[in-house]
């Protein structure tokens, strides 16, 4: 799936450029708008990063309902939160109807099976993809925990990597898999695949008694403490409302909306040491996908069951450990 040539035409006001995606052809409006100020990357050059990790963009949205978050003007400017697909999408770009049962409303969110519709989304000025933790075959039944590691304003990063040490360590004594990432701003991601038998209440629950033990083994450096005022603000904070219903934080290998077009990128454990999130941009990160490939390759081949974070979750909530209660109650935090 890579790109096979451009060529220039000419429309309206502004030159456009024709890209070749596998056998679709997707125009680039507006190539030459600046979206990314601080080394002066274009809406073409976002298209050209995506044409180049193309394999582990499509793996980490694949059959995922996603929102776009659309930069029409670049990440200086406006910022739209898309969930309906936009009017005007070629055929072959697909949807997964997502319904919000609270508002009597649903949403035919974009549903990436291939990389001609990541490139058609750039053109509609998306520059983030936050896909769903489920799939279209069950949107409501998660096959991915996605562990959030945020610091807080205080906190550095050498104290996100000890903690992520803490928690690869409670992963492997569980038999799990974990997939880390940089987040592209300032914290890390660990995806684990899970069987899809549960629903969002229950993910999260799990997630909920993972972060406590990461906490309890190490108390100084983590906090599970919901409301953000009362965080330890060197602490970093698990973010384990990320699994709950509509809650979506940026894929592997989505650009983030910032100056520096810093990049979700995935990393091995090996790396968490030695890394800086910053380090990850469009500028750099196509020549590390040649020649590393995409590290979460793999990620589809073991699934985890829950059966013992949920039962950690019920020996919690029979001791009377309070659960904060779901985003449903609460303002969402950013993902960081
Ligand atoms: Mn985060």
């Amino acid at each position: 799936m890579a790109a096979t040539g451009s060529r220039s035409s000419s429309s309206s006001s502004s030159p456009a450029v024709e890209l070749a995606v596998g056998d679709r052809t997707v125009r680039i409006s507006n190539p030459d708008r600046v979206y990314f100020p601080a080394r002066g990357e274009t809406k073409l050059d976002l298209a050209r990063y995506y044409l180049s990790v193309g394999d582990g963009i499509v793996r980490a949205l694949r059959e995922r309902p996603c929102m776009m978050h659309r930069f029409p003007n670049g990440v200086g400017g406006e910022k739209v939160h898309q969930k309906r697909l936009p009017r005007g999408a070629p055929d072959w770009v697909e949807t997964v109807r997502v319904g919000f049962p609270r508002y009597n409303r649903y949403a035919d969110e974009l549903c990436v099976t291939e990389l001609a519709s990541v490139i058609w989304a750039v053109q509609m000025s998306t520059v983030e993809f936050h896909p769903w933790n489920s799939r279209r075959a069950d949107t409501e039944r998660p096959d991915e925990w996605r562990i959030d590691l945020d610091p807080m304003p205080e906190c550095g990063f050498d104290r996100v990597r000890r903690v992520a040490h803490v928690a690869h360590e409670v992963l492997a004594e569980l038999g799990a898999v974990g997939w880390p990432k940089t987040s592209g701003g300032s914290g890390l991601h660990v995806y684990v695949r899970i069987e899809p038998r549960w629903g969002f209440q229950d993910v999260r629950r799990a997630a909920l008694a993972f972060a406590r033990e990461v906490e309890r083994r190490a108390p100084s450096e983590v906090t599970t403490t919901w409301w953000r005022k009362d965080r330890d603000p060197a602490a970093v904070f698990v973010d384990y409302n990320q699994n709950t219903r509509d809650h979506t934080i940026a894929s592997a290998y989505s650009v983030r909306g910032h100056p520096e077009a810093t990049v979700s990128t995935p990393i091995t454990w090996g790396e968490v040491d030695d890394v800086l999130p910053a380090d990850f941009t469009i500028a750099t990160v196509p020549a590390r996908y040649a020649a590393l490939g995409d590290l979460h390759a793999g990620i589809d081949d073991s699934t985890y069951s829950l059966e013992t974070l949920i039962g950690w979750a019920e020996r919690d909530e029979r001791e009377g450990a309070a659960d904060p209660g779901d985003h449903d109650q609460h303002p969402a935090d950013e993902d960081i």
